[in-house]
């Protein structure tokens, strides 16, 4: 299986980011890490080049699987379902922004914060499901537009207030009928949600996307007591072939020991063998 790490440029605050720094050392050290590929996230949408992205992307030999340069909107409460339906619009007025940009380096665009919470200061956004649900509608066309993938994250509970769980994700892609919007599994945030694991990757074997892997306590796989090696064999039965995304918070960890975490999971996937189907 391929392995990408989380990435994020100096702005991204995110705790679980594998790798910090600009964009040139981020690929650079993704490349003596041996990984296939980034999950990036950009402090700001206008923080990227897409001919930068692909340039060091070639250069390096290292796929942008995912690439998220959405931080400085969200924390401008700039979401598809903001309660101000300016903010709303204004997002989806960028939107072809960032999606030409995924388009030219050929990333999937991940939907997490960017779907705005159920309630902002306590105060419940109305029609929050059914705003949900047309953005995301009108988001997944201009992604076919663009011919690229977008993929839902569950996140857990203590993170947002809305699409927790990988059913809640399902239901949006087939009650929307999306055509370009798949599901971005969280191991971390499954942990948390979802009664089993493997039934909600199996539940949604043909929508994944992409997923993404740390420990129970969201630290380097390995390090927590999540039985990872029923996870590698259930994505492998469902014929997954996506990335592994090590998304996790190892703090300064030295890039041996983030070295040793890729190295973990490739062993996962290199000790699960299945019969072909
Ligand atoms: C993003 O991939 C994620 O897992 C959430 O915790 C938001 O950062
Ligand atoms: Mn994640």
């Amino acid at each position: 299986m391929r392995i990408s790490v989380s990435a994020g440029t100096q702005g991204v605050s995110l705790p679980h980011m594998v790798i910090r720094g600009p964009l040139e050392s981020i690929f650079e050290t993704a490349s003596r890490l041996s990984v296939d590929g980034v999950d990036l996230f950009l402090s700001e949408v206008a923080e990227a080049d897409a001919s930068e992205l692909s340039r060091l992307s070639e250069a390096h030999s290292v796929d942008i699987v995912l690439i998220s340069p959405l931080a400085d909107l969200i924390e401008a409460s700039i979401t598809m379902t903001s309660p101000d339906h300016a903010l709303a619009d204004d997002y989806m007025c960028r939107a072809p922004r960032h999606l030409e940009l995924a388009a030219a380096v050929g990333a999937i665009v991940p939907i997490g914060f960017t779907r705005g919470r159920r309630t902002h200061n306590d105060v419940p956004v109305p029609d929050y499901d059914t705003r949900l649900m047309e953005a995301l509608v009108r988001y997944d066309a201009l992604a076919q537009e663009f011919g690229i993938q977008l993929a839902i994250e569950p996140i857990n509970r203590y993170e947002i207030d809305s699409v927790n769980t990988v059913q809640d994700a399902v239901r949006l892609v087939r009650d929307c009928d999306l055509k370009n919007t798949g599901i971005l599994a969280d191991l971390f945030h499954m942990n948390i949600e979802e009664v089993s694991i493997v039934e909600a990757l199996r539940s949604a074997a043909d929508l994944l996307t992409h997923v993404h892997i740390s420990d129970s306590n969201r630290r380097a796989p390995g390090a927590g007591h999540l039985n990872l090696l029923p996870v590698v064999r259930t994505l492998k039965r469902a014929d997954y072939d996506g990335f592994l995304g090590i998304e996790a918070i190892l703090g300064d960890a030295s890039e041996d020991a983030i070295r040793a975490s890729v190295g973990y999971v490739r062993a996962l996937g290199d000790v699960v063998h299945v019969k072909s189907t």
